[in-house]
């Protein structure tokens, strides 16, 4: 067992789940190892973006038809450069590339398929605050050779391993293989990831709500009846809590995690599905959040058991306290069944 007293890396937490897995053949332990460097590289250059002059936009737009930025394309590469030539995978997608992203020729085919966002939250770059890589990996359902689309195009309950690396403060590591969730720091003076956060749990309830409410004109009456809720609004049925958003999908998940809360990207009139991608965002933060005691919905539907269709879907996310999140999809119902549903505002 391990003491939290006890320094653990990275490296020796992976090998001490794996000792629970008789049956383990350290591939899985290999390939989070390989993303757990990838982030330390990404770590690094986020940390010296400033000073190297690499700040601001490069000329190239994603397939989302956003602004790319140089640091975005720097991880990117970095991800790919770490997966691709290890023989552990079989193919990958990325939310910066369109197409599924084959192995290379000289390269056994290995029998995981990665999917990430090698720099979410990325506008956020040149402020300076808090930006992560999601990743997300299954295990192949094609039989051999390399990898197709359909290793990639999974329902989010088929995921072997989930997690986010998040530069911030200080660089965490946060993950899951299904055994709860375990969060790292990385020391930078050793160039470690050291166990700072075993076993975490989020509060069934919490005291933030974090969503874009610029918006609010934008959403249906339900989302706006359940953010009213969050307001104090709704008294009889939901404690006030208060606002936190960063704009930024991990960091402002990650603070949830640990103090309890709900984070909403809901549909709207611009975005229709929601703004946030199934496979690359909203599918491994569920896993990491179910695992934690939490959940995570698109309104109706649990985010884990949705079959994609294509590799840059995106959906409605609601992701959290599990009883913070009950209550927003509670609401949407009531307000489906009533839609004079809570029309009505109490008067203090
Ligand atoms: P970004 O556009 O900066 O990359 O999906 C990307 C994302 O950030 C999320 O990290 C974040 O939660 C969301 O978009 C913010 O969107 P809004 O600016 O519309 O609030």
């Amino acid at each position: 067992m391990l003491s939290r007293s006890s320094v653990t890396t990275i490296e020796k937490f992976i090998l001490t789940q794996e000792d629970e897995h008789p049956d383990a053949t350290g591939e899985l332990s290999n390939l989070l190892y390989d993303i757990a460097l990838a982030a330390k590289i990404i770590a690094g250059a986020t940390r010296r973006a400033g000073l190297m002059d690499i700040l601001g936009s490069a000329s190239a737009t994603n397939v989302q038809g956003e602004e790319q930025q140089k640091l975005d394309i720097f991880a990117n590469d970095t991800m790919k450069r770490c997966l691709e030539h290890t023989g552990r995978i079989c193919a990958m997608a990325s939310e910066e590339d369109e197409l599924l992203i084959p192995v290379p020729d000289d390269v056994k085919p290995g029998k995981y398929a990665v999917l990430f966002d090698p720099l979410d939250g990325s506008s956020n770059i040149d402020v300076n605050s808090a930006v992560g890589t999601i990743f997300s990996v299954y295990r192949r359902v094609s039989k051999s050779g390399k990898g197709d689309i359909d290793d990639l195009l999974q329902p989010g309950f088929r995921q072997v391993a989930a997690g986010y690396a998040m530069y911030g403060s200080s660089t965490m590591l946060v993950y899951t293989t299904g055994n709860g969730v375990h969060g790292f720091t990385l020391d930078p003076s050793i160039g470690e990831f050291l166990l700072s956060h075993p076993r975490m749990t989020t509060p069934r309830t919490g005291k933030y709500y974090s969503v874009n409410e610029s918006n609010f004109g934008r959403w249906d009456r339900g989302v706006q009846t359940a953010v009213r809720g969050f307001h104090g609004d709704l008294p009889e049925r939901i404690k006030a809590k208060n606002a936190r958003y960063i704009g930024s999908l991990v960091a402002d998940f990650h603070r949830n995690l640990i103090n309890g809360g709900v984070f909403l990207y809901p549909s709207d009139t611009k975005n229709p599905n929601g703004k946030l991608r199934l496979l690359y965002e909203c599918s491994p933060m569920a896993f990491i959040a179910e695992q934690a005691g939490g959940a995570a919905t698109d309104g109706t539907r649990r985010i884990l058991d949705i079959m994609p269709d294509d590799l840059h879907q995106r959906v409605p996310l609601v992701i959290g306290s599990a009883d913070d999140v009950a209550f927003v999809t509670e609401t949407l119902e009531k307000v489906a069944a009533d839609p004079d549903y809570a029309r009505t505002w109490p008067v203090a």
